[in-house]
């Protein structure tokens, strides 16, 4: 018997977590960015990561980094349609990362699959109708300011807890406006508010966070607490040396159940994912 997943209304079922292979298409994300900038070379890109196993491909045209510039939703569509539309035509499954509704809209005429919306539907009242009527699973994370102040607010007594209860709140609140609870992926957001200890709490007690019995996608790759973990000197690990320890995590966060992982590089994270499904399935044998 292998362990078992929430349904996600529109997606295959899978028996093991997902890889979500992550194409910015901007110029200033911390992770990648500037790498992918122009569509040809995130087409490409995306490719690349769907050819190495990633189940979902996450295009983005605005950086969530601490501190980045917003763009305006327009600019935010003339960096990701192209991109969306090249590789769905290619046979990629893609997702759309925004937070606006009119993005979602065009990425979702061009192909796009899955909406991710790192606010969970709070910038943008009508991005949760889009969904709604698209029919299409919606990953809502946990969020509690743009990233230019979001870190003011990573001020918790019982982080998992809060979280916990923001996300039941979000949940509660996207079904009363007319999603269906199988649409919704949670997410705990790490790195959004979050200090290097909060995002330690919250991935030691994943499991308080499946108890709201929806899936979970995890986005730990390359992010600053890891740097800090693998610090040298004081010097926080370099951020393209941070996939192996992004890899770990995944093993881990999916051998505790979570459904997906958002990671910049697939590969590794490909075979954690086989690895703790297989462990998974010996456990619950
Ligand atoms: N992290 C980033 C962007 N989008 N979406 C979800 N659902 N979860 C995340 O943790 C998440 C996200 C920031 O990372 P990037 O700038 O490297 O893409």
């Amino acid at each position: 018997m292998s362990a078992t997943y929430p349904i996600v209304r529109g997606l295959p079922t899978l028996d093991r977590c997902r890889v979500m292979g992550v194409v910015n298409v901007t110029p200033d994300s911390f992770s990648d960015g500037g790498a992918f900038a122009d569509a040809d070379s995130a087409v490409k890109h995306g490719l690349q990561l769907w050819a190495e196993g990633a189940d979902l491909i996450d295009v983005g045209g605005e950086s969530t980094r601490p501190g980045a510039t917003r763009v305006a939703p327009a600019e935010e569509q003339a960096r990701v349609e192209p991109v969306v539309a090249a590789l769905a035509a290619a046979g990629a499954m893609v997702s759309i990362d925004t937070m606006h509704a009119s993005t979602a809209r065009v990425a979702l005429r061009a192909g796009a699959s899955v909406v991710n919306d790192v606010s969970g539907g709070l910038v943008d009242p009508d991005l949760p109708r889009v969904v709604a009527d698209a029919g299409v699973p919606y990953v809502v994370m946990h969020w509690r300011g743009h990233s230019d102040h979001m870190q003011e607010r990573a001020s918790y007594t019982d982080v998992v807890a809060e979280v916990r209860a923001a996300l039941s709140a979000r949940l509660d609140a996207l079904v009363a406006a007319g999603l269906a609870a199988e649409q919704i992926v949670l997410d705990p957001g790490i790195g959004f508010a979050k200090d290097a200890e909060h995002n330690w709490a919250l991935l030691a007690h994943l499991d308080a966070l499946l108890d709201l019995g929806r899936p979970l996608l995890v986005g730990v790759s390359r992010k600053s607490f890891l740097g800090a973990l693998l610090a040298d000197d004081a010097e926080p690990r370099a951020v393209v040396d941070r996939d192996d320890a992004t890899a770990a995590l995944s093993a881990l966060v999916a051998a505790g159940g979570a459904w997906c992982v958002r990671v910049h590089e697939v590969r590794a994270s490909a075979d954690a994912v086989r690895v703790a499904a297989r462990l998974r399935t010996e456990r619950s044998s």
